[in-house]
């Protein structure tokens, strides 16, 4: 609960001008036609996507009139209430990582930049602060900065980090780094991979080599790959899942750089057309900025509403 209070707070601090734009829809204002018109244009320029904004807006027309609702700051928590629907709608959301292998995998997958190493690091933090042992492998061989990069967030979070030459073979790092975790006893490996173009068709065949290597290592198979995307690049990130879902099955989403989006509804878009859960929010780039994701917190802090944490969770 501690975790999830913390989203909250953090989110409720962070000025978006977009939700705050939405919020202040809702006032004591009467419901009138030009309400429906400028909710449905904010819906779309937060990147809510067009068949939720529709869908959005018939059940909160619906409810106006079932409750004979005359002013629109009445219908805030109706609407609250609709897009939280939508977010649990979608499987395995909300719900935590499991860690119960020994060692559990977890692979970071997506484009160049869109905050893997990063990630990898936060999660090593937060993982050791569950006491969980961690192993950080630097399957990135690829990029001549990004051994390093890790190697940098290794002493940081203090996490061993197994690395070979630049330009070697990363399947390779990721064995080695699952054999290291088998004999040493760790709990979990994350593994950083390259950034690439879901365009390129040999990158994207690496990155199914280190997957079959790594289900066939980890004792329980991968237990996530994660598609970390940028919130802000937005929509395009659809396609990107489709074609790196093709290289290695993806069991959910990491958006970063949250904290620097003008589009907060890209996590009902993101989430419903890709039927994959977000399982964390990346908030900034120090190393205590990701957080689990709620979906209950998330929309009420995004809205500025109040007693997200005392409504079940
Ligand atoms: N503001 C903000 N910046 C972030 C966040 N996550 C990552 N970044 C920044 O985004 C930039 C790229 O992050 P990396 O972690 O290097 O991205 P990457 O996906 O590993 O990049 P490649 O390995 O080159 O593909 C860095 O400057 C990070 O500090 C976040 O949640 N918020
Ligand atoms: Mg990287």
């Amino acid at each position: 609960m501690a975790l999830l209070g913390n989203m909250f707070t953090k989110l409720k601090n962070m000025a978006n001008k977009w939700s705050q734009g939405v919020s202040n829809l809702f006032s004591d204002k009467p419901l009138t036609d030009d309400f429906w018109e400028e909710l449905e244009e904010r819906l779309l320029l937060g990147d809510v996507g067009v068949e939720t904004a529709d869908e959005l807006i018939a059940e909160l027309r619906q409810i106006s009139v079932d409750r004979r609702i005359a002013h629109t700051g009445e219908l805030k928590e109706a609407f609250a209430e609709a897009l939280v629907k939508r977010l649990e709608d979608v499987p395995g959301m909300g719900r935590p990582i499991d860690l119960s292998d020994r060692p559990s995998v977890v692979l970071l997958v997506g484009v160049n930049g869109s905050g893997k190493t990063t990630t990898a690091g936060k999660l090593a933090s937060r993982f050791a602060e569950e006491g969980k042992t961690v192993i950080l492998a630097a399957a990135d061989t690829y990029r001549a900065a990004a051994i390093e990069q890790l190697k940098v967030w290794g002493e940081r979070v203090s996490a061993r980090v197994i690395a070979h030459a630049h330009g070697s073979d990363s399947a390779a790092v990721v064995f080695d780094a699952i054999g290291a975790a088998k004999a040493s006893g760790a709990d979990v490996v994350i593994v950083d991979t390259a950034g690439r173009l879901h365009t390129k068709s040999n990158l994207m065949d690496e990155l199914a080599k280190v997957g079959r290597v790594a289900s066939r290592e980890a004792p329980g198979g991968i237990r996530e790959t994660l598609l970390v995307l940028d919130s802000v690049t937005g929509q395009n990130g659809f396609m990107q899942a489709d074609v790196f879902n093709k290289s290695i099955p993806l069991s959910g989403v990491v958006l970063t750089k949250f904290d620097n989006t003008a589009k907060g509804g890209i996590v009902l878009s993101i989430s419903r057309r890709l039927r994959l859960p977000i399982r964390y929010i990346g908030l900034g780039e120090g190393v205590a900025d990701l957080e689990l994701f709620s979906c209950r917190d998330f929309v009420y802090a995004l809205l500025g509403m109040e007693k997200a944490d005392t409504r079940n969770g």
